[in-house]
């Protein structure tokens, strides 16, 4: 493994259906046999959901990898898991579904990303209680690349 070209990367995973705790831990397990152990883990927070209505509340928790996969390759990654777990439906109409897990990619070192696939930062990060909550706890100092503010930042300006 060369370390010059690891990259540390912060993913958010978000789940509101069938046994939610099981869910993020197949979904971390899958994830570390990708990536290797995960650098950090945050706790786990329940909320409720944001941007749509529905009666299943949130699991939600942040995690750390250093990676070597591109932004694009491992996004393919994150996207089979979502599949192999099962999940139906992407919102690509911005409307959110009930799902059984999202695996979405929220910080990739400094590297911001722009193609119609994939966006780094995540575009609604700044926006996301329940993005930043755990993002903050194993992540406080780092930079958002775009807004040029940490993420402890960042969540003390929503709050
Ligand atoms: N994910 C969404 C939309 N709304 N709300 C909560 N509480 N947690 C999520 O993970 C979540 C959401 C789109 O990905
Ligand atoms: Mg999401
Ligand atoms: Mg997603």
């Amino acid at each position: 493994m060369n370390t010059d070209c690891m990259q540390n990367v912060y993913i958010a995973l978000g789940t509101n259906t069938g046994d939610r705790e099981a869910n993020l831990k197949q979904a971390i397990a899958k994830l570390t046999s990708v990536l290797g152990e995960p650098l950090a883990v945050s706790d786990v927070i329940e909320t409720e959901p944001w941007g749509f209505e529905s009666d299943n509340s949130f699991l939600n928790c942040a995690i750390c990898f250093a990676t070597e996969l591109t932004p694009e390759k491992l996004l393919d990654e994150t996207e089979r898991i979502e599949r192999e777990m099962g999940r139906k439906c992407k919102s690509t109409d911005g409307k959110y579904h009930d799902r059984t897990i999202d695996i979405d990619i929220l910080l990739y070192g400094n590297r911001v990303v722009n193609t119609p696939r994939l966006k780094i930062p995540h575009p609604l990060l700044h926006k996301r209680a329940f993005v930043l909550v755990p993002l903050a706890q194993i992540a406080p100092q780092m930079m958002h690349p775009v807004l040029c503010r940490t993420i402890k930042e960042i969540l003390s300006l929503i709050k």
